[in-house]
């Protein structure tokens, strides 16, 4: 069978479907081309003495990890110049990134969490990088781009994806038209497509949640879970599996393969509600892909994609997964309103 490359898939995309603007098509190739930059560093570890932490916190308070900054200096260097983009944010700035006078503007927004997982990294586990499209609005062409222009819901995102640095590095795309994903082939430097129009599996009984937070939960949570662990002879009549990879791509792209929830509810810790996770860097993204594979993406109640944002650096309780079972979560916290 003929390997269809990234290039390929993307020009045939913009060229049959419509949807797929140029400028669009480009900036996805760059972040892709940054997202093989960044796989060759990580794979070098201890030997490119990418490993370890900083010393110093990001903007969220985090310890920075060397690959924090590595990979994000590697996405805004490769994604500075080439024309597509109007300004960058990262979960690792603090503030947006205009792009510079002496390069030319385009007409899009890049948000980008460039390692996810990254207490994953120094224990040679899984992690990842995940991004989101946004336009810029159409009054801002005259003038510097703002935070406020960042602060469209997730419904507005024209393009999400992900990089695995796993035990194979794979790339998974979606531009509101169905999930692709892409496995990249070392030994040619590309990314070649390896799965059309993912669709999340309905069957698989299991959860993805950090247990260790258990008692910070909801009561609602709380029971949905003991619910799932109670098994055949429980509420629920099955018996459920449990995973938590400590990095939410790693579990969405199980939850894509096999089936199944993963939820980071919010916890009694948290001032006003919100979960741990960033709703522009992790939940819009994700959830955009979720939905795009047939799954449901929620904060418990609302829809992920319908939250209006009010900072870049917003968190949100994060309920998300195959629909049927997003739904039976939810219920439980429907229930308790
Ligand atoms: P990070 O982007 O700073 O790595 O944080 C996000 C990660 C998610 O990938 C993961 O689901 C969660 O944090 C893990 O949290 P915990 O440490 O509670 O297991
Ligand atoms: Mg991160």
């Amino acid at each position: 069978m003929q390997r269809v490359t990234l290039s390929r898939f993307l020009i045939e995309q913009q060229r049959e479907g419509g949807h797929l603007p140029p400028q669009l098509r480009l900036l996805i190739e760059v972040v892709a081309r940054a997202c093989k930059a960044i796989s060759y560093t990580i794979n070098k570890g201890e030997l490119g003495g990418v490993l370890g932490s900083l010393g110093q916190e990001n903007v969220q308070g985090e310890v920075q990890k060397k690959l924090d900054v590595i990979a994000n200096d590697l996405l805004l260097e490769a994604n500075e110049w080439g024309g597509n983009l109007a300004a960058l944010a990262s979960e690792e700035m603090e503030a947006i990134h205009p792009i510079p006078n002496r390069y030319p503007k385009g007409e899009y927004l890049l948000v980008y969490d460039p390692i996810d997982g990254s207490s994953n990294i120094d224990v040679n586990l899984s992690v990842g990088t995940i991004f989101s499209v946004l336009k810029a609005p159409e009054e801002a062409s005259g003038r510097e781009v703002t935070e406020a222009d960042f602060l469209q819901a997730g419904r507005h995102q024209v393009a999400a994806g992900y990089a695995i640095y796993g035990p194979q590095t794979t790339l998974v795309l979606t531009f509101g038209k169905g999930v692709f994903g892409f496995t990249l082939d070392r030994e040619v430097g590309s990314w070649v497509l390896t799965q059309s129009n993912i669709t999340i599996p309905a069957d698989y009984r299991e959860f993805a949640v950090n247990m260790s937070n258990h008692r910070h939960w909801a009561p609602e949570v709380q029971r949905y879970i003991q619910d799932c662990m109670a098994g055949k002879d429980g509420p629920r009549g099955e018996d459920f599996n449990m995973r938590w990879t400590g990095s939410m791509v790693a579990d969405i792209q199980r939850i894509l393969t096999r089936g199944g929830i993963f939820l980071y509810p919010w916890d009694a810790r948290e001032p006003g509600r919100a979960g741990k996770l960033r709703l522009m860097y992790e939940a819009n993204p994700l959830g955009m892909i979720i939905e795009q594979a047939g799954g449901a993406a929620t904060d418990g109640t609302v829809r992920i994609l319908d939250i209006e944002p009010v900072g870049l650096h917003q968190r949100v309780a994060v309920v998300m997964g195959c629909r049927e079972e997003v739904e039976k979560a939810t219920g439980y916290f429907r229930a308790a309103q």
